[in-house]
């Protein structure tokens, strides 16, 4: 896809790789419709990206709940407002813990945002994509929708939830111009960490000991790589790692 004067809808917009997304795709030229619940983060960021000749709409909106998106793709529609491009970025982990004694409120908002949240942007946004000659969905996959580690159960099955749902959008968009692409990467350091550890720096700055994980901005240069590509190529997954990563299991760490 040709960048220059596109559209792209992004969930999760105000932090990682959904912010690294923004400002890559601003300076490309592709207009941005960011989502997410931190309405000062979304400002700030808006205010940075104004040096860049786009149109940039700002959302404080929770993926979660069907009614604020339906609203949002509602506004859109009355706008002439078409994304060729969606980011299904929104998502995050919660605790640790094995399946006889985490939190069930921890399971509850990974499932509700990494599954029904994906779900209802795009349930909504889709249609309005489905007609153009040149449109595109990311999903934001992981390493843990492969393999599953101790601790990463429901995380994990979110993510292979993720996967199944990339290649179902495939199947349901046969026969149109709409790609859809699993960007799957292993360890990233973003604010992932702190929030499964809710909080608890310590314990997320050891997840990144040791060895030099992916930043958002190599994940950012998949997902634009895939982007590019003409109209005829459509990459259905990408999975990268840190080199240090092989598995969810093997990570070598120099020692400290
Ligand atoms: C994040 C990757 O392995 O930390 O999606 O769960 S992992």
């Amino acid at each position: 896809m040709k960048l220059k004067n596109k559209t792209a809808f992004i969930t999760g917009a105000s932090a990682g790789i959904g912010k690294r997304c923004a400002k890559e795709l601003a300076k490309r030229g592709v207009n941005l419709i960011l989502l997410s619940r931190r309405k000062e983060k979304l400002k700030k960021l808006k205010e940075k990206l104004s040096k860049y000749d786009v149109t940039i709409n700002i959302y404080a909106a929770d993926v979660t709940q069907y009614a604020q998106i339906e609203k949002i793709a509602k506004e859109l529609q009355a706008r002439s407002i078409v994304p060729n491009i969606l980011i299904n970025n929104a998502g995050l982990s919660q605790g640790l813990d094995a399946i006889d004694t985490a939190n069930v409120k921890d399971w509850d908002r990974m499932i509700d945002t990494n599954l029904k949240g994906l779900l209802y942007v795009s349930r909504l946004i889709i249609p309005m994509m489905k007609e153009l000659q040149d449109a595109h969905i990311i999903n934001l996959g992981s390493i843990a929708g492969r393999q599953v580690y101790a601790g990463g159960s429901v995380y994990n099955a979110t993510k292979f939830g993720v996967h199944a749902l990339n290649d179902a959008m495939n199947i349901d968009l046969f026969g149109t111009k709409v790609k859809v692409t699993n960007v799957a990467p292993g360890a990233v350091e973003t604010e992932f960490s702190m929030v499964r550890f809710h909080g608890d720096k310590t314990k997320a700055d050891g997840v990144y000991a040791g060895y030099t994980p992916l930043n958002a901005k190599d994940v950012t240069e998949s997902i634009l790589f895939a982007l590019k590509q003409p109209t005829h190529v459509n990459i259905q997954e990408i999975f990268l790692t840190p080199t240090a990563q092989r598995t969810t299991y093997l990570t070598h760490r120099e020692t400290l």
